[in-house]
């Protein structure tokens, strides 16, 4: 365990239980800044709780976003106690400060927050078995549903246009235009190809648009690692991450899972050859996500599951590579190019789905 000594005193601004004894940094999100505190209990247990900044250039609005997070968990833990469940476990417990607040504000104006730390769980980076997949499916199903009453028009928007992929296009253009950083005439290969997919980003807006897709409570940022595994069972547990929680379509969700999940490789491979859609995957989500929310869905939203999945990556890659022609301003890297390797491997699934969006098709019609 390393110990950063300067994060204790950010720490101690929380009620935990115990006093600290070390403190480890978390590398695997891109946006926020994540520490692991491990406080010593005077009868000598250990017990463990997530520190965080929050990323304030991301989320302008940090005072909003806590109030979504807290009002949100506290929300599940009811309907996780009504059936059952184990309320320290199931969803995020948002730490008070000693001063009674949601989060502390520090001397240079970063905002922390701490959670509960979900033990006994991992959150992978590769579906390492297809029943893992198949449980993450049916968690985000789960969280979907248990959410599916919830208030909406009392959650705060924490990132506008999140998933309208048009507009996620018509930015990615800009950044292409503007090429702050000089970088685009190294990338002419990977820009056209997402120019060339202009026509396909508004499949689902247009449709949200009309009502034929609904608006519903939504996680959006539905990555494997954005929820905690069991070690025992393989069962989803928690799923975490919540600073997108707002209202969006059931669609994002799924096609956001596909898109990191049912890949055979890391979200930046450099090796492409090792990049392609795993649809025993897809199916073992399909499968998974179905038997949860089969009932809640309408019949447009199952017929563009498949397109869901090519969408969402092909707007993740949009990001990554208008990140990079920008100066790599927003997903945290951690070497030279590291964003302009996570848009091609986007390229590299959103072709394969392409190719294969007929067979995605004949499986979502087996489950759905
Ligand atoms: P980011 O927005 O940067 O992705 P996350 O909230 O997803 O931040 O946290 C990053 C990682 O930290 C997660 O992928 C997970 O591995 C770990 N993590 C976050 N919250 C918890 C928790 N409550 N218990 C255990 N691990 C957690
Ligand atoms: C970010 O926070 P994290 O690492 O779980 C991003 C998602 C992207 C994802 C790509 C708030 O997710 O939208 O899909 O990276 N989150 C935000 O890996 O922008
Ligand atoms: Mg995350």
């Amino acid at each position: 365990m390393i110990f950063y000594p300067e994060i204790k005193k950010y720490a101690e601004n929380f009620k935990m239980e115990g006093s600290v004894i070390g403190i480890d940094k978390i590398e695997n999100g891109h946006i926020n800044q994540t520490y692991v505190i491990t406080c010593e209990k005077a009868d000598g247990s250990h017990i463990r709780y997530i520190l965080q900044t929050i990323n304030t250039k991301v989320f302008t609005d940090p005072r909003s976003l806590m109030e979504n997070i807290k009002n949100v968990t506290d929300y599940l833990k009811k309907i996780i106690a009504e059936n059952g469940g184990d309320i320290n476990r199931e969803t995020l417990t948002c730490i008070e400060t000693v001063n009674g607040d949601i989060y502390h504000v520090d001397e240079e104006g970063r905002y922390w927050r701490m959670y509960n730390f979900i033990e006994g769980t991992t959150s992978y980076q590769t579906v390492e078995r297809p029943i893992l997949f198949e449980n993450v499916a049916k968690a985000f199903g789960k969280f979907q549903k248990q959410l599916a009453d919830y208030p909406a028009e009392t959650l705060h928007e924490t990132i506008a246009k999140f998933h309208d992929t048009v507009k996620r296009y018509h930015d990615f253009e800009e950044a292409v235009k503007n090429d702050i950083s000089g970088r685009a005439k190294d990338c002419q290969k990977e820009i056209e190809f997402y120019l060339a997919h202009k026509d396909i980003c508004g499949e689902i807006t247009s449709r949200i648009a009309t009502g034929e897709i609904p608006l519903r409570v939504t996680h959006n940022d539905t990555k494997l690692n954005n929820i905690m595994i069991d070690n025992e069972t393989d069962e989803g547990v928690c799923v975490i991450d919540l600073d997108t929680v707002m209202p969006g379509s059931a669609l994002y969700d799924f096609g956001d899972s596909i898109r990191f999940g049912a890949s055979s490789a890391a979200e930046d491979e450099k090796d492409l050859s090792k990049v392609y859609f795993v649809p025993e995957l897809f199916e073992a989500f399909t499968r998974g996500f179905l038997s949860e929310a089969k009932d809640a869905l309408n019949e447009t939203e199952k017929d563009f599951l498949p397109m869901s999945a090519i969408l969402m990556t092909l707007e993740c890659g949009m990001r990554f590579l208008g990140d990079h022609l920008n100066g790599d301003v927003y997903f945290s890297i951690h070497y030279e190019n590291q964003n302009l390797y996570r848009a091609r491997t986007q390229m590299k699934l959103v072709a394969d789905m392409e190719a294969q969006l007929e067979d995605m098709k004949a499986i979502v019609a087996k489950y759905r």
